[in-house]
């Protein structure tokens, strides 16, 4: 029987990746996001696809990280053939603005701290107890190279992201008696709908972000989930820093001229 990984944040980027690689790599996949439409329409996409063996199931299911109570609602809706979830990658998420702290918007803020942190919580809350009792399954939490440290702008989003290390590594400690295992992705810049989501669909403000350096793709990233989640069951891969070649951290991008 295929293994379940459930993915936030399904409908684009390194969620979306995630799906594909997933799918690949011979899970059955739940796919969570906001948008309904793109969910069924990668839900069709990834199982039409023959790759010779057991085709790949997706079951998707629509809700706001935001709305504990709909995450819930979501999570009780599965189906027994649904509820061993034995991969939790906890990926939506998102930066709005880079303004000064002392200029931004609170309700930027708040739609950060909601999703980034609150809303990672509330999944982990919702599918890690059966892990345990289970005594298996692993939870990839998708944190930030931003959660190392501050960069100009980035403040409220750092701390997002500094938090989501945090409860990270609280939750390893937490299932350390158990086979769980929990591990923190930590990319640099990765193109995808992310700075066209910052910068409220300033696409020119958002290819910016990419000039001069080849950034990292979602499939970068969905590789390196695979592989922890792949590793042998004695290992753990707790934290990686992924970054572009000329990406030296948060702060300092070389860019071609
Ligand atoms: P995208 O904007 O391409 O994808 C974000 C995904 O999150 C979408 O599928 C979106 O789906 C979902 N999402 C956003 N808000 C919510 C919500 N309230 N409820 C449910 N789903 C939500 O960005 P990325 O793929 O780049 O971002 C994925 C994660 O990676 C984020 O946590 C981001 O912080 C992190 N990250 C990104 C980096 C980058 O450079 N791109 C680098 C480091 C980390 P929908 O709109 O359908 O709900
Ligand atoms: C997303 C990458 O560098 O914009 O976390 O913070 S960055």
């Amino acid at each position: 029987m295929k293994k379940i990984a459930l993915i936030t944040g399904a409908t684009s980027g390194i969620g979306e990746a995630c799906a594909r690689r997933f799918a690949l790599g011979g899970y059955n996949l739940i796919l969570t996001a906001r948008r309904a439409d793109k969910l069924a329409g990668l839900k069709a996409e990834l199982e039409a696809v023959d790759a010779g063996g057991e085709p790949v199931r997706v079951r998707t299911l629509t809700f706001d990280v935001r709305d504990a109570q709909a995450a819930q609602a979501a999570i009780e809706s599965l189906e027994p053939e649904w509820q061993t979830i034995d991969v939790l990658i906890n990926n939506a998420g998102l930066a709005l603005g880079l303004d000064k702290e002392y200029e931004g918007n609170p309700d930027d803020w708040a739609t950060m701290i909601d999703t980034n942190i609150k809303g990672l919580l509330t999944m982990t809350r919702l599918i890690v107890p059966a892990m345990v009792k289970r005594n298996e399954g692993h939870v990839i939490n998708v944190g930030s190279v931003a959660g190392d440290a501050a960069y100009a702008g980035g403040n409220v989003y750092c701390a997002t992201k500094a938090a989501v290390k945090a409860i990270t590594d609280g939750l390893r400690i937490d299932v350390a008696e158990s086979a769980v295992r929990v591990t923190n992705l930590k990319p640099g810049l990765v193109e995808t709908n992310f700075s066209n989501v910052r910068f409220h669909g300033d696409t020119e403000r958002a290819d910016n972000v990419y000039r001069g350096i080849t950034p990292l793709t979602g499939a970068d990233i969905a590789d390196v989930a695979f592989y922890a989640a792949s590793a042998p069951k004695h290992v753990q891969i707790a934290e990686v820093l992924i970054l572009a070649t000329h990406q030296a951290n948060g702060s300092y991008i070389y860019r071609e001229p």
